[in-house]
């Protein structure tokens, strides 16, 4: 593939509730646009997107994937995420390095909660939203866009109108150009009379809410004068940038319908890496300059290859045979080869200018949210943040092959997904991993024994239950021993109480007047930290904080 400038770059991620049809989508832009010369399904296995064994075995996307199409001079690397919540940890990279998203909408089922979760988690983009599934028995995209508009924002506005539903879709209506788009056929052609007062008061509604972002063309539109594209789509940019107008599209990825309106708007309307600007960590944006810097924002790790890093360029060129500098380790990192990535395949590149998006092999140092620069100066870009972990589960290997070699393969799996968590209990002593769900651990699991041959199980983890103070108390206690000589005497008041959850304990010392020497009082309060009530895994009572006071 040619080099392109970075304003001819456009990197657009995919983002839905579950099985809306992304990487349907993905497969069939590519082959519309010439990128492959097959159409795979999801029901086959052999799309582009999903190529992982688990997706294939789940007939669901577990990871992000990359892809690249040329459309009327642009190159978009189309970014598929998957929409099952359990693996959010490849949403948020995505999210983290695409300028501009495509949130897809099943055209039966409307915003589910999965649209909403995608539609936060994108709330820092500009977005076109893809009425999917069009050719569905029920379709209904006035509906769809009316239940869009009551959920999301007033902004959501229709910038298509599809032919026919169902079985009878035939094509769209590309309201910016007042052009068909066929089933069938390449070319734009006009719009069938039979459909021209449906789509007339579709454009109304697009034209009215561009024209109120802008008071020259409000005035020209209330005066009944004609709008141009061009005035338009300059509106239309503006205000999906700006996160006013999010404009809505009808496909059916599965029968390649709605695709060229998709293209041409991915092209016309969203950013180019040019527009956008690229956060650091410190919370400051990165000034413009020909430095380089690129975040690594994803790793595959494998026991044979090795690692390979996925990056995005946000200045400078990243180029082969180089030596670059990692930011957070402060080291030198060798680049050997270079490529733009396909799906699972591989093309090798001289180089990756500003804005682009590649896969470097064997990076001895970076991991996943680091940064590649030069070493005068390279900023540190933003990091990636990760959904919480909400599920957990104890680790048992099952055999002593599989013990000895867990914790090297850990920490190669916990590196390629940083939405995952290992840590050992200390009160149980056991293993505990933690993700997103069971799903991913599911995965998890299954990698570590494909990749690196780990075998193990997982539990229910036990949980230490621990006893703590639940109400005030006060005792006293007495110390008289005879000895012989002068004897010893003490009085102990000891006074407890519970503190609110999750403060500690506290030592309060209420000693007045210096009835007893300072020097006795250390003794005391480590006497009462070393009974602190004491830990059991049959226990029904859970740690709470307490205080204890200690006076005379
Ligand atoms: N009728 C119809 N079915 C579709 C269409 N697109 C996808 N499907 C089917 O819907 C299911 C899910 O499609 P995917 O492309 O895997 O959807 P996805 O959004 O990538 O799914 P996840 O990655 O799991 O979130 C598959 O069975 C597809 O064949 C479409 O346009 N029309
Ligand atoms: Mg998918």
């Amino acid at each position: 593939m040619k080099e392109y400038a970075p304003a001819q770059l456009r990197n657009v991620g995919l983002f839905s509730h579950g099985g809306a049809g992304k990487t349907t989508l993905s497969e069939a832009l590519l082959f519309r646009a010439g990128a492959i010369t097959r159409v795979g399904a999801i029901e086959d296995g052999n799309t582009t997107m999903d190529f992982d064994p688990d997706e294939l075995r789940r007939r669901m996307s577990v990871s992000l994937a990359v892809a690249p199409l040329e459309w009327q001079g642009h190159k978009i690397n189309l970014i598929d995420t998957p929409g099952y919540a359990d693996f959010y940890g490849e949403v948020a990279q995505a999210t983290r390095i695409a300028d501009g998203a495509l949130i897809l909408v099943d055209a039966v089922a409307g915003p589910q909660v999965g649209t909403d979760a995608v539609w936060r988690r994108t709330d820092h983009l500009p977005r076109l939203i893809v009425v999917n599934k069009m050719d569905r028995e029920n379709a209904d995209y006035r509906a769809v866009i009316d239940a869009l508009r009551e959920r999301y924002s007033k902004g959501v506005v229709p910038l298509v109108f599809p032919i026919g539903k169902a079985d009878s879709l035939s094509g769209v209506v590309d309201l910016l150009e007042n052009k068909a788009y066929m089933s069938g056929s390449q070319e734009p052609q006009a719009v069938p009379d039979s459909e021209s007062a449906a789509v007339a008061e579709l454009r109304e509604m697009l034209v009215e809410s561009a024209c109120e972002l802008d008071d020259d063309l409000i005035n020209k539109y209330l005066e009944g004068e004609e709008i141009t594209t061009d005035e338009l789509s300059a509106v239309l940019r503006i205000g999906i940038r700006d996160q006013k107008l999010f404009p809505v599209l009808a496909a059916s990825g599965a029968r390649a319908i709605g695709l060229e309106p998709l293209l041409n708007a991915i092209v016309h309307l969203l950013p180019s890496p040019v527009d956008v600007e690229a956060p650091l960590a410190n919370g400051k944006v990165l000034a413009p300059s020909d430095k380089l810097a690129a975040l690594v924002f994803k790793t595959v790790s494998d026991a044979n290859i090795g690692r390979l890093s996925y990056v995005r360029v946000y200045s400078g060129a990243l180029s082969a045979d180089s030596h670059v500098w990692n930011v957070q380790k402060s080291k030198d990192e060798r680049v050997g080869q270079v490529f733009h990535i396909r799906g699972k395949s591989q093309e090798p590149t001289p180089r990756l200018v500003t804005g682009d998006i590649g896969v470097i092999p064997k990076l001895a140092e970076s991991v996943t949210g680091e940064t590649l620069s030069t070493k005068d100066g390279g900023q540190e870009l933003a990091g990636i943040e990760y959904p919480a972990a909400a599920y957990f589960a104890s680790v048992h290997p099952k055999s002593r092959n599989d013990v000895d070699k867990l914790s090297m393969a850990m920490s190669r799996l916990l590196e390629e997904d940083p939405s995952l968590r290992m840590h050992r209990e200390t009160s149980t002593n056991e293993v505990i991993l933690s993700g997103l769900g069971d799903s991913h651990l599911d995965v998890a699991t299954q990698r570590l024994e494909r990749k690196f041959g780990v075998h193990v199980t997982l539990d229910v983890p036990k949980v230490a239950y621990r006893e703590t103070i639940t109400s005030k108390a006060a005792a006293e206690g007495r110390h008289v021993r005879q000895t012989g000589g002068h004897g010893q005497y003490g009085v102990v008041n000891l006074e407890l109480e519970p503190l609110p959850r999750g403060a500690g304990f506290e030592f309060a010392d209420k000693i007045v007047g210096g009835v007893v020497p300072r020097q006795y009082i250390p003794a005391v309060e480590k006497g009462r930290r070393s009974r602190r009530p004491a830990l059991s895994v049959s226990s029904q009572r859970s740690l709470r904080p307490h205080r204890c006071c200690w006076s005379r």
